[in-house]
């Protein structure tokens, strides 16, 4: 194995390797060395794959499991703990959306892929816990809310349990009702870009006015440090219909600005954690609310990895059941585990692959798509097959991909084709996912 070439694009997820044979466990080990390696980098140096395009952050009050969920999704070696406020400084890790490989449509197996699922990088935020007022100053503060500039989108980690307060501080389970963190969250960063924009309103309102500017352009100007560009904005003040003349907009309308704006450039699903310990009451209530939720337990997932790193079960990340491979282990280890095999009977599966699955396919609405260099064999110029898996905002065309191989070969493109049916497609050819494309330019 090229680690070399690994580290500058690490493809297939490492776990949990089938093969029992002394081969395949070196190369597990080394794939888990270079995880870990690959994430220490990460903790220090800015994001060095091209193909990482998502960013995604954890974010919630504090205790509610973020690094727990982070830890279980990333395998970085973190800290965790049952008060609040552990986290201080932001953790950056690799985590993975899983999809079908197309390799299974062929005879071969492809080398980047583990039973036949495809486990593409995407980068996560665990950012420090918040509480109310934080926009304030409160707790960490505005930190986190910085933090979580970068992200795509954010999964909000709610202890469904009720069994901690407000600020994360531990009570009996029940006694705190989680759907009022859900409300909280969305108030403080609505309460954040709020605090950007009126920062400077009356001048910048003025300015709008008496120079004739086009308010979108100077609001997106104004809060493009919190991520949001000027579509987001358009499309807000489109359906908000407010005054014309900006000068007159009063602190709701700018609120309701920017709880339309929060929505369109921060999509939000919720993590509804702890949900092994979380009395059926609250996440009945939850799921009446119109959000996106789904029930996880990243204590339960943690465990998993940290069995099939250890080699004591075999476990795919999302799996309804793993196999226990190893006999050595302790009474506890083997009551956890059967603890954790009733848990997935009862709920199919831990939710955390699923939850970073759902953000990536239906909250920011991406695919997959497979360019390779020879398109009958699937494989580039050194007979990889299937090297890599780019993810693309749904609605890409082959010019898109062709720009995300190499500038280059996006600006010297003749044609691509798609590899399956073998016909040649046009640059506007809006890409589907799962495609394979061969992309035809006269790039050297
Ligand atoms: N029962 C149960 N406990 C969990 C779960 N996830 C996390 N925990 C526990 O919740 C506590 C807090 O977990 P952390 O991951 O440190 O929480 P955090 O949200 O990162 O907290 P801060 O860094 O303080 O903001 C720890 O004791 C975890 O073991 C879960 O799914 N179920
Ligand atoms: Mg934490």
């Amino acid at each position: 194995m090229n680690s070399g070439l690994r580290l500058r694009r690490p493809q297939g997820y490492p776990l949990p390797y089938r093969d029992n044979s002394r081969q395949a466990n070196a190369l597990y080990d080394i794939n888990v060395i270079m995880m870990q390696f690959i994430q220490k980098k990460l903790n220090s140096t800015k994001l060095m794959y091209n193909n990482m395009s998502i960013t995604i952050g954890l974010a919630g009050k504090p205790n509610a499991g973020k690094s727990t969920f982070f830890k279980a999704s990333t395998l970085a070696d973190i800290e965790i703990a049952n008060y609040p406020f552990t986290t201080i400084d932001a953790n950056r890790g690799v985590g993975y959306v899983s999809t079908a490989c197309p390799c299974n449509e062929t005879e071969t197996q492809c080398s980047n892929c583990v039973d036949e699922q495809r486990y593409v990088p995407i980068e996560i935020i665990d950012v420090a816990g918040l509480v109310p007022d934080a926009h304030k100053g409160r707790g960490l503060g505005n930190k986190f809310l910085d933090e979580l500039r970068q992200a795509s989108a954010i999964i909000h980690v709610v202890d469904s349990s009720g069994g901690t307060d407000q600020e994360g501080n531990p009570v009996d389970v029940g006694t705190h009702d989680p759907v009022e963190d859900i409300y909280f969250l969305n108030k403080e960063l609505n309460m954040w870009l709020f605090g950007i924009l009126k920062r400077n309103w009356d001048r910048i309102s003025r300015k709008i006015k008496a120079e004739n500017l086009k308010a979108s352009l100077v609001l997106s100007d104004q809060l493009a440090g919190a991520g949001i560009n000027e579509e987001d904005v358009n499309e807000t003040l489109v359906k908000l219909k407010l005054n014309k003349d900006c000068t007159k907009w009063e602190d709701g309308d700018l609120l309701e600005l920017c709880n339309n704006m929060r929505i369109l450039s921060k999509p939000m699903i919720i993590a509804l954690n702890k949900v092994d310990v979380a009395p059926e009451q609250n996440l009945l209530r939850i799921r009446e609310m119109d959000i996106l939720n789904i029930g996880t337990s990243a204590a339960a997932e943690l465990a998993l990895r940290s069995a099939s790193l250890n080699k004591i079960i075999d476990y795919k990340p999302g799996s309804s059941n793993f196999k226990l491979i190893s006999e050595n282990i302790s009474t506890s280890q083997k009551k956890a585990l059967d603890s954790i095999n009733d848990f997935l009977q009862k709920y199919g599966s831990t939710g955390i692959q699923e939850t970073i699955n759902k953000t990536v396919f239906e909250l920011l609405d991406m695919i997959v798509v497979y360019p390779v260099e020879d398109e009958k064999k699937w494989t580039d110029k050194d007979g990889n097959m299937l090297p890599d898996a780019f993810l693309m905002k749904k609605g890409s065309n082959a010019h898109d991909l062709a720009y995300k191989v190499h500038s280059d070969i996006g600006d010297s493109f003749l044609y691509a084709i798609d590899a399956r049916t073998r016909m040649r497609l046009g640059e506007k050819h809006e890409l589907k996912n799962n495609d394979v494309i061969k992309i035809v330019s006269t790039a050297k």
